[in-house]
């Protein structure tokens, strides 16, 4: 009797070992919610360009798993871009930042200005596509 119920057990370490070996390659990503998501190996990047008052582009879009590289910065005053749902938050000024982050959340996001740059303030807003 204990053998029989033994061999499920043997099977299942088996099982785990051949899918270990065979997808080990895969790139996965664990986001801090836990969720694996596979990394697509593709890196999108782009340079935003904030000003009184917008973002150019003000439309970004990527797939689930990219990585995201964006470089922004003001051609003006100060202003922020803030994606708040990616905990993204920078203040822009004339000199280029980048900033790296995997798109590891489906949706479409809003992006703003967070930092008070003139009447216009309100409608500095763009969105960010997950796909
Ligand atoms: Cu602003």
């Amino acid at each position: 009797m204990k053998p029989l119920i033994l061999l499920p057990i043997v099977l299942l370490i088996l099982g785990g070992f051949t899918f270990f070996f065979l997808f080990a390659d895969r790139a996965v990503f664990h986001s801090p919610g836990n969720e694996t998501i596979n990394l697509t190996g593709e890196t999108k990047e782009f340079n935003i360009e904030a000003f009184q008052f917008g973002f150019e582009p003000s439309i970004i879009e990527v797939n689930q798993g990219d990585v995201v590289k964006i470089t922004a910065w003001s051609r003006d005053v100060e202003h922020g871009l803030m994606i708040s749902d990616y905990d993204i938050n920078l203040k822009l000024n004339n000199e280029p930042q980048t900033i790296e982050f995997v798109a590891d959340k489906k949706g479409t996001f809003s992006f703003y200005c967070h930092v008070p740059c003139g009447k216009g303030h309100g409608a500095m807003r763009g969105t960010f596509i997950v796909n």
